[in-house]
């Protein structure tokens, strides 16, 4: 089935739509999709056999951003619960071809632990996904949301932190200006960048890897850059009259990334380096990257054959035990 030797290959961050969460997305939220949205809600057939042309055998599906991070706890544990029943019987027609990253509804955190762990207990899914600040103003790092990662630790499952929209004031102050020539600047072309690298550093300074040793965080797009600043992050952190964390010890441990939407030799070789292979995973980030580039990029890239199948496959067998 693949152009890799056949070998299987398996791509983590692998977004679709559901008109029951974006009916929720307000402003740049609501524009996000753009136009890819057909393909965003398309989640059968025409899904797999674009799968299937790219030498890809399993998507492990997430919610487009901001998924249920904006809404009231309330609509929030009405909304992701009825989602994630609806992703389980996606999965379910295809259950060798999709899997699941759970939408939980961080504006209860306590419910969302407990969505969590149904999601993954009965649900059969991988995991969770959280994608950017809570409410547009909340960090995931904030201890209100600790009893996320004590039960993701407690089940053993990875948390996938994907990018949301910068909140209102970052915008303002730093993107806005050139949003209307190039609206990309505020997502994917640097506003997601920052506000994620962000969410991750935080967590890093939080503690709460201290508390919870064993929590499995995933960043997509080969780290939000933290691979490459990590040592200087580190160094600036330890200095005199700062409180001092093994930062570079902690994120190279707790911390796993991904190649989604990120396809660049250079930059993937700076990750291997920082983090070690094992710690690399293979994503497209379909639909707002074409499937078919991924794999070519593999199979052409300089790097060992074992290497390239703990990144396509033998990580993610590991990490969301599939
Ligand atoms: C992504 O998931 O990477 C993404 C979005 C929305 C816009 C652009 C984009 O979720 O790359
Ligand atoms: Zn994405």
């Amino acid at each position: 089935m693949t152009i890799l030797n056949g070998q299987r290959v398996i791509a983590i961050e692998e977004h679709y739509y559901d008109p029951d969460v974006t009916a929720h997305f307000k402003g740049g939220d609501s524009k996000l999709g753009g136009r890819i949205k057909d393909d965003l809600y398309e989640v059968g057939a025409a899904r797999v056999k674009s799968m299937d042309e790219a030498g890809i055998d399993v998507q492990v599906l997430s919610h487009g951003a901001p998924s249920t991070q904006k809404m009231d706890a309330e609509t929030g544990v009405k909304v992701a619960t009825a989602a994630n029943d609806k992703l389980h019987q996606i999965c379910q027609a295809f259950p060798d071809r999709l899997a699941g990253f759970a939408a939980l509804p961080t504006a209860d955190p306590k419910a969302s632990a407990d969505e969590l762990e149904r999601a993954v207990d009965k649900l059969g899914f991988k995991g969770a996904m959280v994608h950017g600040l809570t409410g547009g103003t909340k960090f995931i790092d904030q201890k209100e949301f600790w009893p996320i990662f004590e039960r993701a630790q407690a089940l053993d499952v990875p948390l996938y932190i994907h990018p949301g929209l910068p909140h209102e004031a970052v915008i303002n102050a730093y993107l806005a200006d050139y949003l209307d020539r190039f609206p990309a600047f505020a997502n994917a072309g640097w506003g997601f960048t920052m506000e994620t690298a962000t969410a991750g550093i935080r967590i890093v300074l939080s503690g709460v890897l201290e508390k919870y040793p064993d929590v499995k965080i995933i960043l997509g797009h080969l780290g939000e850059t933290l691979p490459f600043l990590v040592w200087r992050i580190d160094m600036a952190i330890n200095r005199p009259e700062n409180n001092g964390v093994p930062f570079r010890d902690l994120f190279c441990r707790n911390f796993y990334i991904t190649t989604s939407g990120f396809f660049s030799d250079p930059a993937l070789l700076c990750c291997i380096q920082e983090m070690g292979v094992d710690h690399i995973l293979f994503a497209i980030d379909y639909p707002f990257v074409p499937n078919a580039p991924g794999p070519k990029w593999m199979e052409s890239l300089m790097l060992n054959a074992d290497d390239k199948a703990k990144i396509l496959h033998g990580n993610s067998e590991r990490l969301l035990k599939m």
